[in-house]
């Protein structure tokens, strides 16, 4: 059967080298640039006929500060085997970066204009993080497999087009629980590379919970020496060094997403309990039920169980040492202080407290929803997600409702190991997408990733993707309004989240 196909295949390729070799003058084939399939959709725009071919020798002429753009770039050029020069304060050149402040009230701190024509490229934007979404949009104008390209495969081409764009929100967002199970620098750079592709700036990390704590801390050195080694249930324990946060934060910021730190207070802190059992009310009464005793380590699920004890004045010197250290070890604005699920009849008091000492150590704090019962501050910003809170007053609102952004529940009714309390059909894609942001008060979109039952990088993977493309547009574009034709160009997309070797949830809309 093989030797009939290979002699047949053989036939076939016969008939067609005869075939080309009777055509006198080859027809000119028009070079086809890849179909454009941006995500997020752009605010603006608009096809040109024809294709910009790349040549081997380029030029990339920079104005203003745009040298690290002009780095990237060369990068992504480098990854087409095309040669690059850097040109400084040049307009000459068939890649022309140009940074202009004065841009800002046109495109916004965030936005950035690329035209693509017979001569080459133009990027403008009003600073760094402009041109940087602009190289990303570039970046989804070539093909998936770039560094994989044989060296003599056809030339490179653009499609000519004007594009326009600018965020929706500030506020694009994705959350890793780190507690429940741990999640280590390697996977989270890799993770940082594919958010900035598709324009995402926030990565929230849960680091605290009642299964382990995930952040060195000098002041406090027990948390990870003894929190750090428990997990939950087959998951992974482990923390982030000093040092490593660091790194994470620097590698984070060259690509223009933040880290927000996360210290789940005062409930969900039983990881902390068994470092520290004197923080511990002495009749263990903080502990109800009491799901384990220290020095037990959890590895359970049960949520809802453990609290700092409240009425201890030992209690307040603890978290003010811990969030003075995270704060000043935090280069993003942010900290947050997580308040969710605890019952307690100090908990108002308590959370009043610990707003007033994140903003003592200079930074913005930001709790989950229950937050807002207490006489919160103007800055701190609250976290929605089962939106059933009454809130005292009007606040800032990141937006994670549990029906349309919790990624630990099902892509599709029925997935094993995922939470579904929230929405028993679990979260489809078409559930993040038709998400309706009519709310005046939020600042964007974040979509958590609570890891109870998400133990490994693969299923991290497909928790994430390609949900987090639909979240990308909600954040960014100002119309997501057609589920068909997102679908469309995620479907284009398939091949780019397999260059990028996601283990990604093969959802039906990836296949047109
Ligand atoms: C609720 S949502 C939690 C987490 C759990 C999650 C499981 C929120 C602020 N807290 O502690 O991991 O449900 O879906």
């Amino acid at each position: 059967m093989i030797r009939y196909f290979q002699t047949l295949n053989i036939l076939i390729f016969g008939f067609l080298i005869l075939g080309c070799s009777s055509i006198k003058s080859p027809v000119e084939t028009p070079l086809k640039s890849e179909t454009v399939a941006i995500i997020p959709k752009p605010q603006v725009l608009t096809h040109h006929k024809g294709v910009y071919q790349l040549p081997h020798q380029n030029t990339i002429s920079f104005s203003g500060s745009a040298e690290i753009a002009a780095q990237w770039l060369s990068k992504l050029l480098q990854d087409a085997n095309l040669q690059s020069t850097i040109r400084a304060n040049s307009k000459k050149g068939n890649f022309k970066l140009i940074q202009d402040p004065a841009l800002i009230g046109q495109l916004s701190e965030e936005g950035y204009s690329l035209d693509i024509d017979k001569q080459g490229v133009t990027i403008k934007a009003a600073g760094e993080v402009g041109l940087f979404y602009a190289i990303q949009s570039l970046t989804q104008l070539l093909p998936a497999n770039l560094k994989s390209m044989p060296m003599d495969s056809k030339p490179l081409v653009l499609p000519q087009l004007h594009v326009e764009d600018f965020p929706k929100y500030s506020w694009r967002g994705n959350m890793i629980d780190l507690a429940r199970s741990f999640f280590g620098v390697e996977y989270l750079k890799r993770h940082i590379d594919r958010m900035a592709l598709y324009k995402m700036n926030r990565l929230h990390l849960h680091l605290t919970d009642d299964q382990g704590w995930r952040i060195e801390l000098n002041s406090k050195p027990l948390l990870t020496e003894i929190a750090g080694k428990s997990a939950v249930k087959n998951g992974k324990s482990g923390f982030l060094s000093i040092e490593d946060y660091k790194e994470l934060q620097d590698y984070a910021a060259d690509r223009h997403v933040v880290i927000i730190p996360e210290i789940d207070l005062p409930g969900h802190i039983y990881a902390a309990l068994v470092a520290y059992p004197e923080l511990n009310c002495d009749d263990l009464s903080n502990l109800n039920p009491k799901m384990a005793t220290p020095p037990e380590l959890f590895d359970g699920y049960k949520v809802g169980w453990s609290k700092l004890c409240l009425t201890d004045p030992e209690t307040y010197s603890f978290v003010a040492e811990v969030l003075r250290e995270v704060s000043a070890m935090t280069v993003g604005p942010w900290l947050h202080i997580g308040g969710d699920e605890i019952n307690d009849d100090l908990y108002e008091t308590f959370v009043v407290k610990a707003d007033s000492m994140v903003r003592s150590f200079g930074k913005i704090p930001i709790g989950w929803e229950e937050v807002s019962k207490a006489d919160v501050s103007q800055d701190l910003i609250v976290q929605r997600w089962n939106g059933k809170t009454t809130p005292l007053k009007k606040s800032k609102v990141i937006e994670s409702i549990c029906t349309s952004f919790y990624f630990d529940h099902a892509n599709v009714t029925g997935q094993e190991k995922t939470n579904n309390w929230c929405q028993k059909s679990g979260v489809s894609l078409e559930d993040v997408y038709n998400f309706n942001d009519k709310a005046d008060e939020i600042i964007g979109v974040e979509a958590p990733v609570w890891t109870e039952l998400v133990v490994s990088d693969a299923m991290l993977d497909n928790r994430l993707w390609p949900r987090l493309m639909a979240v990308a547009e909600i954040g960014w574009s100002l119309s997501h309004d057609d589920f068909k034709e997102f679908s469309k160009r995620l479907s284009l997309h398939k091949s780019r989240l397999e260059a990028l070797e996601i283990d990604f949830y093969p959802a039906p809309e990836l296949n047109p």
